[in-house]
């Protein structure tokens, strides 16, 4: 990642990414929390988690993290089941990240993946 991609990434991610984006510069990351606060769990590209309870994990993922050249699915269920959508390089809330729309409004994203998966392009 060249200084002006990890610039871009400040300016649109805030602080707390600010800090991991020094940290490593391939795969995928996971947070607790949104704007990549509390617990993180990163991945290589082809790494798979069918479960991310075996992580103490399972419905926390707030926030992600993809390097240039990766892709990280996420799932709503075990063993890469349900819903799932997919994300590029970037950061991203899962606070506003819309899963399933009903008569009740959005269900987001926000504590609702339990499997993984990472992957190089
Ligand atoms: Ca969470």
């Amino acid at each position: 990642m060249n200084m002006k991609k990890i610039l871009a990434v400040i300016t649109t991610a805030g602080t707390l990414f600010m800090a991991n984006a020094a940290l490593a510069e391939d795969g995928c990351w996971i947070y607790q929390h949104t704007n990549g606060g509390g617990t993180v769990h990163s991945f290589e590209g082809g790494e798979n988690v069918s479960s991310l309870s075996s992580l103490n994990f399972n419905d926390e993922a707030s926030s992600v993290k993809i390097a240039e050249g990766y892709l990280l699915a996420i799932f709503q269920h075990d063993n890469y089941g349900g819903k799932y959508r997919t994300f590029g390089e970037g950061t991203f809330n899962l606070t506003n990240v819309g899963m399933i729309h009903s008569f009740w409004g959005w269900t987001y994203w926000n504590d609702q993946a339990s499997s993984i998966r990472c992957k190089k392009k």
